[in-house]
């Protein structure tokens, strides 16, 4: 998988790719990340890329120039399966949404900055609206970064036990179980015995026993769907 990000602050997205599990996946040639500098696209002498916004009101607009030629010549060398624009407006993102965003080949993310970007972007050259919850940041950059981990760790090869994906938080609208390590008793906290016994047929039933009732518990809502 490619995913080009369109920024007009890419430092901002400089290092979150380049560790762990997404620096893996890189080495390995499953998951290409790019960010691209809209600044570049200006076609003004400032490089200007927002402007006032019609109708009066505080706060600059991303034009539609630089964003339109950024799309256009990077359409000429791949079709994108989503052009993705990060808006607190749009769907919120959830492991649904990251499950099927992780089966595409090609995706471009433009991340937002000031009050937005031109509405007539938004109705012809965006696929695809994502929020990842009800706040506002300064711009798509980190919530970019956020949907980027989310689908890159779920790319078919990248996890080593591709099961362990299936034992995450959301992943059948559960909630992940308590999870323990050695040593057994630590300062006479002890992990349950079920864990130490050796039956995997017990164990998968506690741990199932476990998500559930964290997730009543936590989460009700995740149980309604
Ligand atoms: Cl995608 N962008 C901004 N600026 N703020 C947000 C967001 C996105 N998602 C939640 N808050």
């Amino acid at each position: 998988m490619k995913i080009d990000i369109l920024s007009v602050v890419p430092a901002l997205l400089e290092s979150p790719f380049s560790h762990s599990i997404l620096k893996r996946a890189k080495e390995k040639g499953l998951f290409e990340v790019n960010v691209i500098n809209l600044r570049d696209f200006s076609t003004s002498k400032q490089k200007q890329v927002d402007d006032y916004q019609f109708g009066g009101g505080a706060g600059m607009v991303m034009m539609c120039q630089p964003l339109a030629d950024a799309i256009d010549t990077l359409q000429q060398d791949q079709k994108y399966d989503e052009i993705i624009y990060m808006t607190p407006d749009g769907a919120t993102f959830n492991q649904k949404i990251a499950n099927r965003l992780s089966l595409k080949e090609n995706l471009l993310i433009i991340c937002g900055h000031y009050k937005g970007i031109d509405e007539r972007i938004r109705q012809h050259y965006v696929t695809m609206e994502i929020s990842i919850g009800d706040y506002v940041l300064s711009g798509g950059e980190l919530a970019a970064a956020v949907v980027v981990d989310s689908i890159g760790r779920l790319i078919p090869g990248v996890l080593s036990n591709e099961t362990s994906a299936l034992f995450d938080s959301f992943q059948d609208n559960l909630l992940a179980p308590p999870v323990y390590t050695r040593p057994a008793d630590f300062k006479g906290w002890k992990v349950p015995d079920v864990l130490l016994a050796g039956d995997p047929k017990k164990v998968d039933e506690w741990r199932t026993n476990q998500s559930i009732e964290r997730t009543k518990e936590r989460r009700p809502d995740l149980l309604e769907d």
